[in-house]
């Protein structure tokens, strides 16, 4: 069986895996990270037509249209976490469902370039908060009731600098498939 055959296109980066030591140099390239995800994701779709934004990324996926809005649905929640986390003794964090928020009209049809706009401002505030902690602040965590965890802001960090990653891969990896340039 050829590699292609057994790709998982849902997973085009590999599933998310947790990073037992984090060191004050690896957390600072998760944080530019986070700061250059709007340019990473701008650079994806800049050259994509409506129909093409209107293509799910795999049979039965989301649109490429849904992905982008859900990448700004899910760092703005994540904004939020973070900044209850750090201000607050180990809040419990409003879970969300992101199928239906991705099926609603905003996400479903709207343009893109509005949470482009979101991302690129809210990674900059993101960064910026990020930029300004001490590494102690990094343990601080919030829990998430429905993954029934504990999550320290480290962790989280990694994860939505994997998150970013893996929904700009969705999007790259069907442009190439169908070979838009
Ligand atoms: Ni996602």
């Amino acid at each position: 069986m050829g590699e292609w055959q057994m790709k998982d296109e849902r997973y085009p980066i590999g599933k998310f895996s947790f990073t037992q030591d984090v060191t004050d140099e690896l957390r600072k390239e998760w944080i530019e990270e986070i700061a250059n995800l709007p340019s990473l994701l701008k650079g994806a779709v800049h050259r994509l037509t409506d129909e093409q934004l209107d293509t799910p990324y795999r049979d039965g996926g989301w649109t490429l249209r849904q992905v982008v809005h859900h990448m700004a649905d899910s760092h703005m929640n994540a904004y939020i976490r973070f900044k209850l986390a750090l201000t607050e003794e180990q809040p419990t964090i409003k879970t969300y469902n992101q199928t239906k928020w991705a099926g609603m009209v905003d996400s479903a049809e709207g343009p893109i370039q509005s949470s482009l706009y979101v991302l690129e401002g809210l990674h900059d505030r993101w960064s910026t908060v990020l930029r300004s902690l001490p590494p102690t602040e990094f343990s601080k965590a919030f829990y998430n009731p429905e993954m029934k965890i504990k999550l320290s802001l480290d962790t989280a960090l990694a994860l939505y600098v994997w998150h970013g990653k893996h929904h700009v891969a969705h999007i790259t990896s069907l442009c190439e498939k169908m070979n838009w340039k």
